[in-house]
């Protein structure tokens, strides 16, 4: 066993008080000396800070949206014993500009195709976690031990492009991928011609034209959140990527709402709030057993599909800032209160810009609930690399006819959008039909 350190913030130059941007590593995280923790953004400059040690990372004590300064405690770490303290830490470059956009088109050296230890990873558990969520999730845990060793401008890049840099062999100093790299992967991947593709790049629409909108009337300049910029980038890549189909379905929830009413001043006296959530998310477990195509993800290639045993289920929540989508894991083995004890949790959290890059990662399917708002059905993007997610719509009194009769039922709307290169719409029908099923009669979630 080697000591247990503390990482601290080395002198950053003219800077003080500034913003973590991203968290490269999580607790548990195995580093090697110089290989970057966090990343730092001014409004004008990114730099990466990177570990003085090599070591197992006992504790990250920052977090996205903490500001820092020279001396602020990063991370403790526990040393190896063999390795060498690396000399005193510095930033692991010079503030840099904002990147550059990437310049289309330009000759590229050709990149190598993925090396088979490398596609191999896209198989352990929550492949591509980073890109699911949106905002603040790095690296997914059980892949940090690999994180491509990139600039903050070649990640945005990549993330621009929809390029996954775990895929992507670094040709610069220490492995480090290069601008070039990531075209050149791009490249490769357009000649291959997978089923997954990378549709973005093969893409080709107008620039948006640059409008003084000043010239109609007096307009206000409003700069967007970074996640909204981050969750925009992910959504846009899903929309892209993804041939979506959303299927719309009814669930008569009368009995569930009386139920429900009736644990409410049980679930009070537990100190919980027991809304139609945790009920939904019982139901699309019992439902992702039976129809395991909705709990999984295509492999890079697009030519596996990549079943999960776990049922972590994304939650959006609205923020002030964007939308985020922290998990609910393991939602399989909780009760209803569990979950509605951690709805509670993840969604204050959330709100409060206090979850951790853990409570962002690994969902198998997502949930987006906008009934305690209002509106019927509606079309969620999946949340990449997922292939399902279900949209809630508000519950209504609806007449429903019935033995020869109209009759007032309660009515959840259901919307469920899927990718239609791994789901096929009758199995999509089966889905929310088993689904409104399970919704009408909890009892069935006991059989
Ligand atoms: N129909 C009618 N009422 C509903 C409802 C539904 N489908 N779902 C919830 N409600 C009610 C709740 O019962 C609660 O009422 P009471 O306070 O009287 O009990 C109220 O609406 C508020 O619920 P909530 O929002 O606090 O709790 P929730 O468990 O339903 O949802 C969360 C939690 C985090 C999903 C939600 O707060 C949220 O952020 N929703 C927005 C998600 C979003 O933005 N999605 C869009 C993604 S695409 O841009």
């Amino acid at each position: 066993m080697g000591a247990k350190q503390e990482i601290l913030l080395p002198d950053i130059g003219d800077f003080s008080d500034v913003d973590v941007a991203e968290v490269l590593v999580s607790n548990g995280t195995r580093v090697t000396a110089e290989q970057s923790l966090i990343v730092l953004e001014t409004d004008k400059a990114s730099m990466e800070i990177p570990s003085p040690f090599a070591g197992v990372i006992v504790e990250m004590k920052v977090s996205v949206g903490d500001r820092v300064s020279k001396g602020s405690l990063i991370a403790t770490i526990e040393t190896d014993e063999a390795a060498e303290p690396a000399k005193a830490p510095e930033p692991a470059k010079a503030a840099q500009p904002a990147p550059e956009p990437a310049r289309p088109a330009e000759p590229a050296k050709p990149a190598a195709a993925p090396e088979p230890a490398r596609a191999a990873q896209t198989r352990a558990p929550a492949p591509a976690a980073d890109e699911a969520e949106p905002a603040e999730s790095p690296e997914p845990e059980a892949e940090s031990a690999i994180l491509p060793h990139a600039s903050p401008s070649v990640r945005r890049v990549a993330r621009e492009l929809g390029v996954d840099l775990r895929l992507v062999p670094g040709t610069g100093p220490k492995a480090r991928i290069t601008p070039d790299d990531v075209r050149g992967y791009v490249k490769s991947m357009i000649g291959k011609g997978t089923a997954a593709g990378v549709p973005i790049a093969g893409v080709s629409v107008a620039a948006p034209p640059q409008i003084d909108f000043a010239k109609f009337g007096a307009t206000e300049i409003q700069p967007l959140h970074r996640i909204r910029k981050l969750s925009a980038a992910n959504l846009h890549r899903s929309w892209v990527t993804i041939p979506h189909v959303t299927q719309h379905d009814e669930a008569d929830i009368t009995d569930l709402d009386e139920f429900r009413k009736q644990m409410k001043p049980e679930a009070e006296a537990r100190n919980v709030k027991l809304t139609f959530l945790p009920f939904v998310i019982k139901a699309c477990v019992y439902a992702l057993r039976e129809h395991p195509q909705f709990n999984a993800s295509l492999d890079h290639t697009g030519e596996n599909l990549i079943l999960k045993r776990y049922y972590h289920v994304g939650v959006a929540v609205d923020t002030e800032n964007g939308l985020v989508v922290p998990v609910v894991r393991d939602a399989d083995r909780k009760g209803l209160y569990e979950i509605a004890a951690e709805l509670t949790e993840i969604s204050g959290k959330a709100r409060s810009r206090k979850l951790s890059p853990a409570d962002l990662q690994g969902a198998s399917f997502s949930i987006s609930s906008l009934g305690g708002i209002g509106g019927t059905f509606f079309t969620p993007i999946v949340n990449h690399p997922e292939v399902a997610i279900l949209g809630v719509g508000k519950m209504d009194w609806r007449p429903v006819h019935r033995d020869g009769a109209f009759v007032p039922r309660l009515v959840l709307p259901l919307s469920l959008s899927y990718d239609h290169r791994v789901i096929d719409g009758a199995d999509a029908a089966r889905f929310t039909t088993r689904l409104a099923e399970l919704l009408s009669d909890l009892r069935r979630l006991i059989l």
